[in-house]
Parts: structure tokens; sequence; C-alpha cells
């Protein structure tokens, strides 16, 4: 592990191996265009507490915090761990759900130089095993139990299987170490450094890792803050899992420090939970899936509730329908604004100006003048607008290439260094992005991804099982669910039932809730194409 570097002293740029940087020319012109402005996020969080110190910066159902206190905080934070041997450039898995603790943890890594890899509460052992492998990591952070869940089974697993990462296991609601020295404010980091890596929704059987650097990513956060027109006054409700890139940068929690607005912390989305809250804290705008957003507009809470604070729902991560899109407005009294992104860059919205149709209609248009998008046909030729292809795009804020990942990269990304995005979607003559489709071996289930390979590695770990293919079908309420074809060993007997298969996954593979099968088919062959190979396209239908 690296030491830390103190006040004043001269910082030379973070090496880390198996990051694609972007070309010297791209970044000069980004540095020129004032895209990159050279701020990181400590110095983020050091002007909004400098420019609102007295304000409410994070509000959760146990703790809320001023600008000024979070910052105290963040001080004694970062000096555990430092104590702890945590220093630049170390990664660090973040595993907290929506709470105050977490933007103590995440800024007081910013603020020792080292890097959140960002995991969601809902992952389970599988899961944050791999992101300790992927990323090498020196620490592990999550909480004793919050809610119902307990997080202390996955703390044990960790700390056993990776004696040499520091373990922290933080009791929520207590201002923990309290009687630490805090550590003296200074830059640990470098704009140009890599910040984080945050979590692609996958499409193999192992994650991958998304490098993201101060300038880049800050840039897609106050551009964002400015075209979502938020400021001091706006206060979001954090409804998703807070580390997704949506909640976090689009505009998100770093959009409202950015601003010096509040974030409120809904612990779950339910409509229940998050009126009653939009209505205690005069909430102004929420980050939503789409099922998210339906269930919001067809609860029997909306009636008792004055959500009248609301001016806008931002609500992205799958495609919206139309239909719901139309209700918005008229329902739930606030703008609708589309957000189409993703982790690894580009992200588009619909703009407050648009008309109805647009905002209806379409995903938005992206960030930056300076997104190349490019919508390809199969054989990589550009098509016309108004014709559906592949998109591609390369900009300012969009990863050159995966963490560690030279095999993977050059299927994602294109020689002169595109993003192949794997969404298939229809561009209009002004810009505006309609997703059509997806041609990458994901599943969306409301919002959250799968990688079919990875649930197929883990039922074929099962003794009983010859063969799985793992697929999305269509779903009214989550747009797809998870379904697994599934050839027994032996054909003639009962066994393994869906729910022993279901038990499986959770007790033993113990991964992530989300990853499990919705459904099972137990089938005797699976579907080919002409090639023989599995027929994917044919099971989901
Ligand atoms: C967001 O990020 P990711 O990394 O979890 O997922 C990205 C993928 C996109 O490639 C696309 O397949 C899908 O999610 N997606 C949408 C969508 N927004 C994301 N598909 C249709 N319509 C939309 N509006 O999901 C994400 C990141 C930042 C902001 C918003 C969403």
């Amino acid at each position: 592990m690296s030491s830390t570097v103190g006040t004043g002293t001269h910082l030379d740029p973070l090496r880390l191996d198996g990051v694609v940087e972007y070309p010297a020319e791209f970044a000069a012109r980004y540095r020129e265009k004032g895209y990159w402005i050279g701020q990181t996020h400590a110095a983020l969080l050091a002007e909004a507490v400098a420019a609102h110190p007295d304000r409410l910066a994070v509000v959760d159902p146990r703790r809320t915090v001023t600008y000024a206190r979070l910052a105290e905080r963040v001080q004694v934070v970062a000096a555990e761990f430092a104590a702890r041997g945590i220093g630049r450039g170390d990664r660090v898995v973040v595993h907290l759900p929506n709470t105050v603790e977490y933007v103590e943890v995440v800024f007081a890594l910013f603020e020792i130089g080292a890097l959140p890899v960002f995991a969601l509460a809902a992952h389970r052992s599988a899961e944050i095993r791999q992101f300790c492998s992927a990323a090498s990591t020196s620490g592990y952070v999550t909480v004793d139990t919050f809610g119902l869940t307990s997080y202390a089974g996955t703390a044990a697993e960790i700390a056993a299987e990776f004696p040499d990462i520091a373990t922290v296991v933080i009791p929520l609601g207590d201002e923990s170490w309290a009687g630490r020295e805090p550590l003296p404010r200074a830059e640990r980091s470098l704009p140009s450094d890599v910040a984080f890596l945050q979590l692609s929704g996958g499409t193999t059987g192992t994650p991958k890792l998304i490098p993201r650097t101060h300038d880049d990513y800050l840039y897609s956060v106050r551009e964002s803050a400015r075209i979502c027109g938020i400021d001091a006054t706006s206060v979001m409700l954090a409804v998703l899992p807070i580390s997704h890139n949506f909640t976090m940068s689009s505009p998100g929690l770093l959009g409202m420090i950015a601003v010096g607005g509040c974030v409120v912390m809904a612990p779950d989305p339910s409509p229940d939970t998050c009126l009653r809250l939009i209505e205690a804290h005069a909430v102004t705008h929420a980050a939503l899936v789409p099922p998210v957003l339906m269930a919001w507009l067809n609860s029997s809470a909306r009636a008792e509730r004055d959500i009248s604070s609301l001016v806008a729902v931002w609500v992205g991560g799958a495609k919206l329908p139309e239909e719901a899109a139309r209700r918005v407005a008229p329902e739930l009294g606030c703008m609708l604004t589309q957000v189409f992104g993703m982790a690894e860059g580009l992200v588009n919205y619909t703009r407050a100006g648009d008309d109805d149709e647009t905002i209806h209609t379409t995903q938005g248009r992206p960030i930056s003048p300076d997104d190349e998008v490019r919508v390809v046909d199969d054989a990589g030729v550009p098509v016309a607008d108004g014709v559906a292809g592949h998109l591609q795009t390369r900009g300012p804020y969009t990863i050159r290439g995966y963490y560690c990942a030279p095999e993977h990269n050059r299927r994602s990304f294109t020689a002169d260094g595109f993003y192949a995005t794997g969404d298939i979607v229809v561009r209009d003559p002004r810009g505006y992005l309609t997703v059509v489709g997806r041609s990458k071996d994901q599943i969306n289930r409301g919002g959250e991804k799968i990688a079919p390979a990875m649930v197929e590695n883990h039922l074929l770990a099962h003794r009983e099982i010859h063969d799985v293919s793992v697929v999305g079908v269509p779903d009214d309420a989550l747009g797809e669910r998870i379904c697994a074809y599934v050839i027994r060993r032996d054909p003639e007997s009962g066994s393994p039932t869906a729910s022993q298969l279901r038990a499986f996954l959770r007790a033993e593979r113990r991964v992530a809730a989300y990853t499990i099968p919705d459904r099972f088919e137990f089938v005797t062959e699976f579907p080919t194409t002409s090639v023989g190979k599995i027929d994917k396209k044919s099971q989901g239908a």
C-alpha cells in the first residue's frame, strides 16, 4: 500500500496499470474547450463547503449533516482509512446502502486519493469477491446491518478469503471514530488521475470495471446539473442504489454537491417510503428507473401525500414506455426528463424546453457538443438518421477502455476509440436518440443489468445440471425478466427443481438476489442457430 502524500507536496500523476488513457490530442482539446477544468472530487466538496457551510447536505433516517459537518466527518473517516494503511491509488470496495455514511466514506477515500470501487448494496459475496480480485483491492467497507439485511456474513467471508484486505464494518447511525484526530485537508490526487472504478452492467462471466478520471466525470456532473436546472435550493431523493452511476452523477449526489443542494436518502424505493419522504423534506427531484416510476404512478399512497414540491423526475436506466411517460406531468404534477446513460460515459437528456412529443418518445440528446455519436449497421457502416443501428460513442467523459481488460477492450472499442455500447438506437436529425433494442448479451431487468454468462456459470456449478442458457424474456412491469433454460443431467429425474436452484444460488453461490432467474424452464435440448450456436433469440421470444 502506498503512503499518503502530505500538504504542499508535489504530486506526480497516478500510475495505474491497466488504464487506457485519453490520447494526448483529445485531452488537450477537452481542456482547451473548458470541459476538463482541473477539479478533483475532494475539491468539489471543499468548494461546496466554502460556499454553503450551513446548508443541509445529506439526510437519512438516522442522521442529518450540513456541508460543514460533512466535511469535518470526511476528514475523520479519512484519518481512519489512512491509519489502516490505505493511501493514494489503493482500491477500496464500497458496499454500502443509501446512507450519510456512504457519502462520508466515498469522500474520505477521495480525500486520501484512494479509489472507491462502487459495489451495489444488493451485491453479495459472489460479486464482492469478484470486485476484490478484479481491482486488486486493499480495502472493503460495509455496514453491520441495514433494515432486515445483515452484511456481517459477507464481511466475514471477504475477510477470511482476502486476509490482506482491510475490512471495515461501520455501525450505522453512530459517528464512527469520533475520537480520531481528523486528517488535515490537502489535495492528494490530481484531476487527471482515475478517481474511482465504476461497475459495468457486464456481458461476460467476469465483471468489467470502469476507470473514470476526476476531470472527465466532473465535467459530466457539472453539465448534468446545468441541463437539469438544479441549484442550492434543490432537494434530491436518492431512490435507486446511491452508488449506481445514475444516482451518483446524472446529476445525482455529485450534481447536488456541485450546486450546494441537499440529498435525502431513501432506504427503499417503495411508493409508501418515497412519497412520505417527498412530503416530509419538500423534495424537488428524483432519479427513477421505469418500474419505480410505474409503482409511484399506480400507488394509492399518492392521494394521501402532498408531493407538490416535485419539480422534475429523471427517468432512465431502461426504456420508458411512452404511455408511462405521458402520465408523469398530469399525475405527478412535475416535469419528466428522460435520461439515457451508461457508466462507461455518454449520458443523454431530454431538455426542459423540448416539446411533449420529444420528451415522451425519445431518450434525449448528449450532454456535450463534443460527444461524438455514430450509428452504424452490422458491417460498421454509418446509417442515415431515422434508421436503426448500433450506437458507438467517443467524447470528453466516455472511457477509452475497461480496467485491465485488453482482450475485452478489442471487442468493446473500435480502432478509433469509440465505445460500442451494444445499444440499438435511432437518431433524428436534431441528434435525439431513441433506444429501440440491444445487441449485447445482457439482461436489463427494470434498470438492473445482468450478464447471462455470470448466472450461467453459477448454475453450471450445480452437480445435477448438464447445461444452461440464461435469457431475458419480455415483462410488462420490468421490461424484462430473467429466464434460465436448464438441461438436467438426468432428464428422467425431477431434480433439481426451480426452488432448489434458487436456494443454491442464494445460499451456496451467494449471489445478489436480482440476478436469480425469475423463471426456470427444464428442457432436453436448446434451439440452435444454423451454425450450431444456442439460439438465445428464439429462447427469449
Ligand atoms: C445506466 O447505466 P448502466 O451502466 O447501468 O447501463 C447502461 C445501459 C445502456 O447501455 C442501455 O442499454 C441501458 O442501460 N439504458 C437505457 C436507458 N438508460 C440506460 N435503455 C433505454 N432507455 C434508457 N433511458 O443505466 C445509466 C447511467 C447514467 C444515467 C442513466 C442511466
